[in-house]
């Protein structure tokens, strides 16, 4: 049993023209109009495939196939949101192979003893509302239903009422339910896999994550007559942060990688000392401790930038994902599918976040990756080649049939 190439390509194809950018990526934030549309056309082609759809009160979407008995289901999923100016493999692509998994089962008529499902988590990018990976989020208990409708967009747009907009606030309760796996395709967004000529990666878990924001306040002035000897300039004070935290990976050590990714000056102009200052900070690391550690620096960098600018400071460490190892059973059985299918692996540790992250709370869970090249993603650069992205599929087949207990 293999998966069909040439219509995954084909849907890859048709589902990358909602939210497309002109240099061949993708824009289709959460719950905007093109999400919207996303969301539409893999209902539609969901539906077409025989599955009973479900939306959830996060706007998270199931499709079901039936199995033989009443056992709990294998799930496969990821995200169908992209960051802006984008990727087109980022999350859609392990949708569209899961949703590929399942048309196979139907063209051989397959049966399996577990229903065999799909997913698609909202917001998992985190780009519009804060944190990233909401709809999983919500859906393992981890994030309250209420805080993630009350998480708003730098327009003070609320998430629920955009559900709302959209039509995909759901009456499904979003709470965890019993599953035998959970199953997610990802590309590695690293260049581990390209270099080391792999198509297949065997995800053994997830780096532990943290995202903080900061506000610094000092004193908006005119940007002429204002002596420098009385200026409190909260750009002054930001830039000396970003310094630090880039320098925080090399005092904690180990693999752990920081990054500010956000920043808003205000009154942003050229002839106003800013008077405030937002960014955000991401942080991570294989190991939990490095982490902790690496937040005592962040606290202490930031205490100190804001004393010697004068300027106050409110610092919140609003998100923590910890290090996640997935099922050793689910790994094993991805390792023998990708051994049996005869294509080149390896076992892997993914830098970045995933639905699969929540998912691995609440059920056995494990991950697929294939090459992006040269490393890329999160830019319109992103792009695996479909010999890979094929095989990555056919392992996602055999090891959720293999689980599912498919005849
Ligand atoms: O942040 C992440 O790692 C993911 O792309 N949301
Ligand atoms: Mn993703
Ligand atoms: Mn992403």
């Amino acid at each position: 049993m293999r998966i069909n190439r040439k219509r995954l390509e084909e849907s890859m194809e048709a589902l990358g023209r909602v939210g497309a950018t002109a240099k061949g990526g993708l824009n289709r934030v959460a719950l905007t109009d093109d999400d919207r549309r996303g969301r539409d056309l893999l209902v539609e082609w969901m539906r077409e495939a025989g599955l009973s759809v479900t939306v959830d009160q996060m706007g998270n979407i199931f499709g079901r196939r039936a199995g033989s008995d009443g056992a709990a289901p294998v799930m496969m999923g990821s995200h169908a949101d992209s960051v802006p100016t984008g990727g087109r493999y980022d999350g859609q692509l392990g949708v569209l192979c899961a949703l590929e998994a399942i048309r196979t089962l139907n063209d051989r008529k397959a049966a399996t003893r577990h229903p065999v499902a799909m997913a698609i988590f909202t917001n998992e990018e985190g780009a519009r509302f804060q944190p990233a990976m909401i709809g999983s989020g919500v859906m393992s208990g981890k994030i309250p239903l209420e805080d993630a409708y009350n998480a708003r967009d730098r327009d003070g747009v609320r998430l629920g009422d955009e559900l709302e907009r959209i039509g995909y606030l759901g009456s499904e309760p979003c709470i965890p339910r019993p599953l035998r796996a959970y199953l997610e395709l990802h590309i590695e967004q690293g260049p581990i896999l390209e270099e080391q000529h792999l198509s297949v990666g065997v995800v053994e878990g997830i780096v532990a994550i943290s995202w903080s924001r900061l506000t610094l306040t000092g004193v908006q002035d005119h940007a002429g007559p204002t002596p420098m000897r009385i200026r409190h300039d909260a750009l002054v004070a930001a830039a000396e942060i970003v310094r630090g935290v880039r320098e925080i990976p090399r005092k904690i050590g180990g693999d752990m990688v920081s990054t500010v990714g956000r920043l808003d000056v205000t009154p942003n102009i050229p002839n106003a000392i800013p008077g405030r200052v937002s960014l955000s900070v991401d942080l991570r690391a294989p190991e939990e401790h490095h982490v902790t550690r690496a937040l005592g620096f962040l606290d202490r960098l930031v205490k100190e930038a804001a004393r010697v600018e004068g300027v106050t400071y409110e610092l919140d460490h609003y998100w923590r994902v910890p290090r996640t190892h997935f099922d050793v059973e689910v790994v094993d059985t991805i390792e023998e599918a990708a051994k049996g299918l005869g294509y080149g692996y390896r076992r892997i540790l993914s830098g970045a976040g995933h639905d699969a992250q929540y998912m691995a709370t609440i059920c056995p869970t494990g991950m697929i990756f294939v090459p992006s090249r040269d490393g890329r993603s999160h830019c319109e650069e992103e792009f695996t080649p479909m010999d890979d992205i094929e095989k990555g599929a056919n392992t996602l087949l055999l090891a959720a049939s293999k689980l599912a207990g498919a005849a």
